[in-house]
């Protein structure tokens, strides 16, 4: 096996049959078009297929275990006891999600066991596969046997990627929510990245079953789902058959049958291909051929409906009363329209090998396949795909996924018998151009789109759907996340300021209280050592203080509302703050005169700050009010923060300036076009910097007071959210958010 392995497949069963004859186990590769397009993708990228052999570990562990089949291909066995098998795949995949999903709802049965059993087998299966893979493996999930695979995955390696598709329908809310584990099913299909339908009115029930059923857990839209804190997205990936693979065993053109119309008296073929399944409406399309016949007596002697029925799920009930049901009806329209020369109605209970399928579809004058509810319909495109020579007709159901591509077909509703049989009579008496044209139409689009281009296109969509899911992770706010994020990526480098009183600690009663928890430390540290990313700490607080308070070293620092800033590469003081001097030494001497019970003078070089924290509320504003006639008696400015009043020269630089000017010397004049500047604060000193960047940067305003009014673009709640912004910031996700 190799290393680590890019891709691993989980599907129910492994690509091939295992029988038991006797003691001994043999090994039938499977043929089908999924197997055909994935094994070479495996082979290339390095792969593992885990599944169920089709045998019980009892049996395999009787025959002396199983050599599997291989190359650069690995092949994992999920061990499952025969109990199981009934409980999970004959009990609650055949029993309860297929007929539910395919909205046979009165057929479907609710069995707290089987659902049990299904649980603990799709943790079995997420647990093979996870022990298959490495970091980074992309793991692709198959189907509705294992809707609850990715939770598990999810919950037991979370550095995997992890896609789902899903081939059968994907119903309505109502419908669903039958089921008393829907919501379970629901959550265990959103922790891929990627969660994939046939067509696009699937992946909508998705949405609507997600928003529905559960309700705030889940936001979403365009297709991407936020739910846990990462992104998933919901796309529609319509799967095909190998087309090449079809056309090569329907022989090259002008070989074989001669033209149909050449002879009128010729009896015309009609075909339906099946497993034996309730969902595939076999005996609604017999009722068809009986209708057809009892209104046109003209086509008695002259059509041939051959059946073609692969027997499936024994093991389930409703199967063999199907199988019986559908024996009868064949039995009873022979009876009653065969000649001696001649039946109707020409019933293979069988398989038939692709070598001797695919001639008889060429052979076909009208497929008819009519499902009364399919996924997808991969007969209806094998069809398409034999007909060399733009023979044949179509009529497929409009219930089948299929119908959304194969518009030029006639699409019938396979519950309604008359227009089964109106179909038939139009398809026989349909005019060669007509004919020709419609065939050819549908035969362009299925060769345009055969499964190896779906399987590179579903896999591309996984690999940015995870790039997508992570870069979203654990960001705080849908709202920030959506309008932010694309922001973000437009530039290689992002620069972030981040004032620290109340945006990186809560703000708290005395100033040399207010310090960095752990957690904000060490995202501060890896953000520091992010590529990419510059941080820079603007407060205004004095230039050691700060510094000394965080203690990251990389960093820039922006003191004193921008009077000082430090860090690599740079190093300023504003020049015009020395002729103030004096005025402040003055302010502060008069303050200290106030002599107001609580209050602080804090000199910071260049400014002065007067804090009021700690005076009497009563007394606060007007301590706040005698501060600022102080400093305006020497013609300082005033700033006002929470509970300091700062007085500093009358010069027109703020915050807002010294972050251009860090900007400017950092990445030059030309900034905008290599930098996004992104500024987080809470408070009004901030506002200088949130007014300065409006255009040309984005700020976020800490703190949820709707009745403060900020210029800031985004608000966040408080200082545990910017922790998680930050968080997402230093795992360099930005970069990877382009994708
Ligand atoms: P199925 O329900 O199995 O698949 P379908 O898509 O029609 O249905 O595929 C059947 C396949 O089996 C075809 O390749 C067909 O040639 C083959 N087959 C059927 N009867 C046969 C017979 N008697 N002998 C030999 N071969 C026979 C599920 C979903 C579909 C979805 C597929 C793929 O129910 O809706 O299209 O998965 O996603």
């Amino acid at each position: 096996m190799a290393q680590s392995p890019e891709l691993v497949v989980v599907s129910n069963r492994l690509p091939f049959s295992i029988e038991r004859h006797g003691d001994k186990l043999q090994i039938q590769r499977s043929a089908g078009g999924l197997v055909a397009a994935l094994e070479p993708v495996l082979n290339q990228r390095g792969g593992v297929w885990v599944g169920w052999a089709g045998v019980s570990q009892q049996a395999l562990d009787s025959a002396g275990g199983l050599n599997l089949p291989g190359g650069a291909v690995t092949y994992r066995a999920v061990p499952l006891s025969g109990h199981e098998v009934s409980l999970y795949y004959a009990g609650f995949s055949n029993r309860t999600i297929w007929p539910l999903f395919h909205y046979f709802v009165g057929d479907t049965t609710i069995d707290g066991g089987t659902w049990r059993a299904y649980e603990q087998v799709n943790e079995r299966f997420a647990q093979v596969a996870v022990n298959a893979s490495a970091k980074d493996t992309l793991i692709w999930v198959h189907d509705y046997q294992l809707l609850r695979v990715p939770h598990h995955v999810r919950r037991l390696a979370p550095d995997r990627r992890i896609a789902f598709f899903l081939h059968i329908p994907f119903p309505a809310p109502d419908v669903l929510r039958v089921l008393p584990w829907s919501r379970n099913l629901i959550r265990g299909m959103l922790a891929a990245d990627l969660v994939g339908f046939h067509i696009p009115a699937y992946a909508e029930h998705f949405l609507l079953c997600a928003e529905r059923l559960l309700g705030s857990e889940v936001d979403h839209a365009n297709g991407i789902v936020r739910f846990e804190g990462r992104e998933v997205s919901v796309q529609s990936h319509p799967i095909s058959i190998d087309v090449a693979h079809i056309e090569a065993l329907a022989g090259s053109p002008g070989r074989e049958p001669g033209a149909p119309e050449d002879d009128p008296e010729r009896v015309r073929e009609i075909l339906g291909v099946d497993r034996l399944d309730y969902t595939k409406g076999v005996n609604e399309r017999l009722l068809g051929i009986e209708r057809l016949l009892d209104r046109h007596a003209e086509y008695r002697g002259r059509i041939l409906f051959t059946q073609l029925l692969v027997p499936s799920r024994e093991r389930v009930p409703e199967y063999n009363r199907l199988k019986r049901e559908i024996d009868e009806t064949v039995g009873r329209i022979n009876g009653r329209f065969s000649a001696p020369d001649w039946s109707p109605i020409r019933y293979l209970a069988r398989t038939m090998p692709p070598e001797e399928l695919v001639p008889l579809y060429r052979k076909a004058d009208i497929a008819l396949v009519t499902p009364l509810r399919d996924g997808m319909n991969l007969v209806a495109k094998e069809y398409v795909a034999a007909q060399l020579e733009n023979n044949g007709v179509l009529i497929v159901s409009e219930m089948a996924g299929a119908a959304e591509e194969l518009q030029e077909a006639l699409i019938v509703n396979p519950f309604d018998i008359d227009a089964v049989a109106d179909a038939l009579d139009r398809a026989l008496s349909m005019p060669d151009d007509e004919r020709r044209a419609r065939m050819s139409a549908l035969r362009d689009r299925v060769r345009t789109r055969d499964v190896h281009a779906w399987v590179r296109g579903f896999l591309e969509s996984a690999e940015a759907a995870a790039v997508r899911a992570r870069a979203g992770e654990r960001l705080p706010s849908d709202h920030v996340r959506r309008r932010l994020v694309p922001w973000l990526a437009q530039r290689p480098t992002v620069a972030l300021f981040l004032d620290y009183d109340g945006t990186l600690t809560p703000i708290v009663a005395r100033p040399e209280d207010a310090q960095l928890s752990e957690a904000t430390r060490q995202t501060l540290e890896q953000a520091a050592k992010t590529p990419n990313l510059d941080v820079v700490i603007v407060s205004g607080r004095a230039l050691d203080d700060i510094q000394t308070l965080v203690g990251v070293p990389g960093l820039t620092y922006v003191a004193n509302h921008g009077f000082e800033t430090e860090g690599p590469g740079l190093s300023f003081r504003h020049a015009g703050t020395s002729r103030f001097l004096d005025a402040l030494n003055a302010a502060a001497a008069d303050l200290i005169g106030l002599g107001i019970e609580g209050a602080l003078i804090e000199r910071k070089g260049p400014t002065v700050a007067y804090h009021v924290r700690n005076v009497a509320e009563e007394l606060r504003e007007d301590a706040e009010r005698q501060a600022e006639q102080v400093f305006k008696k020497h013609r300082l400015y005033v700033t006002k923060g929470k509970c300091v009043i700062d007085g500093r020269p009358a010069i027109a630089w703020d915050k807002g300036q010294a972050v251009l000017h860090v900007l400017v010397q950092r990445h030059g004049a030309d900034w905008p076009s290599k930098v996004r500047a992104l500024y987080i604060g809470d408070d009004t000193t901030d506002e200088d910097a949130f007014r300065t960047l409006r255009g040309i940067g984005r700020s976020i305003c800490v703190g949820h007071s709707p009745q403060t009014s900020t210029l800031a673009d985004f608000r966040l709640a408080d200082p545990e959210a910017v922790l998680q912004l930050l968080r997402w910031l230093a795992s360099g996700a930005f970069a990877e958010a382009k994708a």
